[in-house]
């Protein structure tokens, strides 16, 4: 079944190299996302799964190396784009799928739903339906921390363009001055909606922005997870030694529509088709010298357990409408 609660890759000892063990254990949790989102997609067009849905399919590297680099004890601020980094922080499928699927006994007890999804007690504060709004919540957060003086960070995910909203540079200028241990992890996938990047910015590389506030950015291969996991765990080391916040910039793509009504008039099939050739489950198989049957039975188990995942979901109680005030304050 799904992996218990928050079993992270710990990154003991802080090496910045990943053993053999620790990068098949990524790969399969790339083909269990991959599967995850694949199924999701299918529920929803079967009308199981209501209101919309971003899936990250082809994003799933920069999720599984940047959770690798954390510990339990530190915090996850997701975006609408967020269910891999929910699968890679060590959620359970099944409550995920069953709270997509709007029934009580999913993370939020079916009022969440994709967008808006948290597990608080393993630190996962939430996703957000408001581009850029994990952003303040992460410097309260990292403010938090600093006050209680614990060995912990807190890592928020968003999109190239939550980079051109206000609350992108308000909050990096906070962190920046009151040294706050905060990750700023932008995954850019290129466009915002069917916005590109380079019609929406004139810096090259997004981590560029960090210089204004005075703080560490850098930019990597958000398809290689090894490199995500590096940046992610340097960032970790800089913020717990009392060194503030970093920007990290993932470059990557996503292979589906912004959303269920896309209909991607914006790019080319060749440009789509150029990022499927640097597929990150394909790359990471291929760099550990897995055979393609070594590789399907992998993609076979991880099929396994998301049907486990959708039968736990299916047959899973609709909340109570007596309940339907609960957790309501205003
Ligand atoms: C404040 C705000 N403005 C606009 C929207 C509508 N909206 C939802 S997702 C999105 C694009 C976000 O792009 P990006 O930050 O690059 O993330 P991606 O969807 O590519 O993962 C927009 C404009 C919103 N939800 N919130």
């Amino acid at each position: 079944m799904a992996k218990t609660k928050n079993s992270k890759t710990s990154p003991v000892a802080a090496a910045s190299t990943l053993s053999d063990a620790q990068l098949h254990e990524m790969l399969y949790t790339m083909m269990v996302i991959r599967r995850f989102e694949e199924k999701a997609l299918e529920l929803y067009s079967l009308g199981k799964v209501h209101g919309t849905m971003h899936l990250s399919i082809g994003q799933e590297a920069t999720a599984v190396g940047a959770s690798a680099a954390l510990t339990q004890q530190d915090y996850l601020l997701n975006t609408h784009r967020g269910h891999g980094h929910c699968l890679a922080w060590g959620s359970q499928a099944d409550l995920m799928m069953a709270e997509f699927m709007g029934k009580e006994t999913g993370y939020c007890r079916g009022r969440g739903g994709s967008m808006h999804i948290a597990n608080v007690d393993a630190n996962n504060l939430g996703a957000n339906g408001i581009v850029a709004g994990g952003l303040p919540i992460s410097v309260g957060v990292g403010l938090s921390i600093k006050s209680r003086n614990t060995e912990q960070v807190v890592m928020v995910v968003f999109g190239d363009g939550a980079s051109n909203e206000g609350a992108f540079h308000e909050s990096l200028n906070m962190a920046s001055i009151w040294n706050l241990p905060v990750i700023f992890l932008c995954e850019n996938n290129q466009y915002a909606m069917s916005m590109p990047v380079e019609k929406s910015m004139r810096v090259e590389r997004i981590s560029e922005r960090a210089a204004a506030y005075g703080m560490y950015g850098v930019t990597v291969d958000g398809n290689d997870p090894q490199a995500v996991f590096a940046a992610v765990l340097r960032a970790r080391q800089q913020a717990v030694a009392g060194h503030g916040p970093t920007l990290i910039e993932c470059n990557t793509y996503r292979y589906m529509g912004h959303s269920k009504s896309d209909r991607q008039a914006y790019r080319t099939r060749e440009e789509v088709k150029a990022w499927m050739d640097k597929d990150p489950i394909e790359r990471l198989a291929g760099n550990l010298g897995l055979k393609e049957s070594a590789k399907e039975a992998l993609f076979k188990k991880a099929e396994a357990e998301i049907a486990e995942a959708v039968s736990f979901a299916e047959a899973s109680p609709e909340p109570d409408p007596a309940d339907i005030m609960e957790g309501v304050y205003a």
